[in-house]
């Protein structure tokens, strides 16, 4: 198999309370396990597809079938969603990446709300994102399905520093059809140095 879904970095319960044990199993053993045998089957029908890495597939997904845009994005996304995330430790963005935030959105609260609406604002399933843009500094979008700001059929393409899931799936057990009361308590468990190398690696 090419591809695997990596074991959590943490405990199924460990961002709890902000996001339920039975919701963390399921989306990681289940939902992202899904992505990743769709996408194996894919590749292993498609020799063209022989040897290429995850972030070859995700950047030329526009140019692939649907099959590989949505199970490799749903791949990327879910790998990095789960390391984007880590127990609650009450601690912010700093350095860099704090003044970075406050130069774009004003303050951290400014970033939340512009991150909250997007993800609040997507039409159906997808991602809200907090992106570098090359040449442009920290910009919030949102992506739908399984796309992703890496991909070349992106709106806003640049480096993932945050995403957020606001599938249903993500949230549903514990806040129901409550999509902006999801949004707004996964800041406690955002892993800020985790967004820290992400924004070190995109300059
Ligand atoms: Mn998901």
């Amino acid at each position: 198999m090419a591809f695997s879904v990596a074991p959590l970095p943490y405990d199924y319960a460990a961002l709890e309370p902000t996001i339920d044990a039975a919701t963390m199993k399921l989306h990681h053993d289940k939902h992202h396990q899904t992505y990743v045998d769709n996408l194996n089957k894919a590749v292993e029908g498609d020799p063209s597809l022989g040897g290429k890495s995850l972030e070859e597939l995700v950047a030329s997904a526009g140019a692939g079938s649907k099959v590989v845009r949505n199970n490799g994005g749903g791949h990327w996304n879910h790998s990095f969603f789960w390391e984007i995330m880590a127990p609650a430790s009450g601690k912010g963005p700093e350095g860099e990446l704090a003044q970075a935030i406050d130069s774009a959105f004003g303050s951290l609260d400014g970033l939340k709300e512009k991150f909250n609406a997007a993800g609040a604002g997507q039409f159906g399933s997808g991602w809200a994102w907090l992106v570098a843009v090359p040449g442009q500094g920290l910009v919030v979008t949102s992506t739908p399905n399984q796309d992703n700001p890496l991909m070349d059929v992106a709106e806003v393409k640049g480096t993932p520093i945050l995403g957020n899931d606001v599938w249903e799936h993500a949230y549903y057990l514990t806040y129901n059809n409550r999509r902006a009361d999801y949004l707004k308590a996964w800041w406690d468990v955002v892993n800020w140095d985790k967004a820290a190398e992400h924004f070190a690696s995109a300059k």
